[in-house]
């Protein structure tokens, strides 16, 4: 493992992980906190050796938002899209990393940390877990895609309620909501959510990207729309080496090897 500055870095077999390490400030998200993370995700996005990633935080605090010091005395409207422009885009480079993302929420999930677990493909979380959007509380509303991605997380009704009155939502709300995919005890959410991500990393690269993007897509655009890119995809998919192995191996009652071709 090596150690960033406020990001750890490991590679574990086919799993790139991003752990979250700034304790003294509650992994609050700096500019250079977020910057460095971007840099892990998309250089595990780039290297063959990685077929999934997963961004964690301790079992305290997942990240307790984007760093209120930084930003509380940015000036006027001007000023601060000026100085946040960049930082907000990180969010949403996370949401478009083409392998999988998983995020392992553990303690507190505020703010620009729930929307960092909200950019990822999914959350799996500690029986600890709090997700909240308390920017009412400071001042100003959601700024990294909560209003959007909570909302089709959740659903309206909800997301109102959360992003209105800065309240938390504990584990179990959250997978009753449907905001994460599943709940385990502290002391075990990184082995569970790394067993997750090694399954993932054993079925075929191409297709989980494909299913990703047509999942991803399902939010963005009309059904009918979402239905002919998904046909498209899986078409697509038969020009690849590992659909020709995965349904060999299939039929030939053995393991597959894929290549990620
Ligand atoms: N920023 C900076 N420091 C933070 C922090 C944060 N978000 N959260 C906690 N800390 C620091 C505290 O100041 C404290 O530092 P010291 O006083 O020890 O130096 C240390 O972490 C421990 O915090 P507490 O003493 O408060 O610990 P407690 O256990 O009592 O409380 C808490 C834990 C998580 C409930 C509490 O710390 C808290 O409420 N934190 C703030 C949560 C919050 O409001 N989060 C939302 C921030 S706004 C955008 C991109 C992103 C965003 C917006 C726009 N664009 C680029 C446009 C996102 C905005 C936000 O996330």
């Amino acid at each position: 493992m090596n150690a960033d500055w406020e990001v750890l870095v490991e590679k574990d077999g086919p799993l790139g992980i991003a752990t979250l390490s700034r304790p003294k400030a509650l992994n609050a998200l700096s500019m250079s906190l977020m910057k460095s993370l971007l840099e892990v995700l998309e250089g595990f996005d780039a290297d063959p050796a990685i077929r999934v990633m997963l961004v964690a935080g301790s079992e305290r605090v997942f990240a307790a938002g984007a760093d209120i010091g930084e930003m509380k005395d940015l000036g006027d409207e001007t000023a601060a899209e000026a100085a946040m422009a960049e930082h907000l885009a990180r969010w949403d480079r996370i949401a478009r990393l083409r392998k999988p993302v998983v995020a392992a929420v553990s303690g507190f999930a505020l703010g620009g940390g729930c929307e960092l677990a909200l950019a990822c493909d999914f959350i799996v979380a500690s029986e600890t877990a709090q997700f909240g959007q308390p920017e009412v509380l400071i001042g100003v509303i959601p700024g990294a895609g909560a209003t959007q991605r909570l909302t089709k997380a959740v659903g309206q009704a909800l997301a109102m309620d959360l992003c209105l009155t800065g309240r938390r939502l504990n584990a179990r709300e959250a997978l009753a909501a449907g905001l994460v995919s599943r709940v385990f005890a502290p002391e075990i959410l990184l082995e569970e959510a790394k067993k997750l991500a090694r399954l993932i990393a054993a079925t075929a690269p191409l297709a989980v990207q494909a299913a990703k993007r047509s999942v991803r897509g399902a939010l963005d655009c009309d059904t009918e729309a979402g239905l002919r890119a998904e046909r498209k995809a899986f078409y697509r998919l038969f020009g690849t080496t590992d659909q020709k192995e995965g349904m060999r191996a299939f039929v030939e009652k053995r393991a597959p090897v894929f290549k990620g071709e």
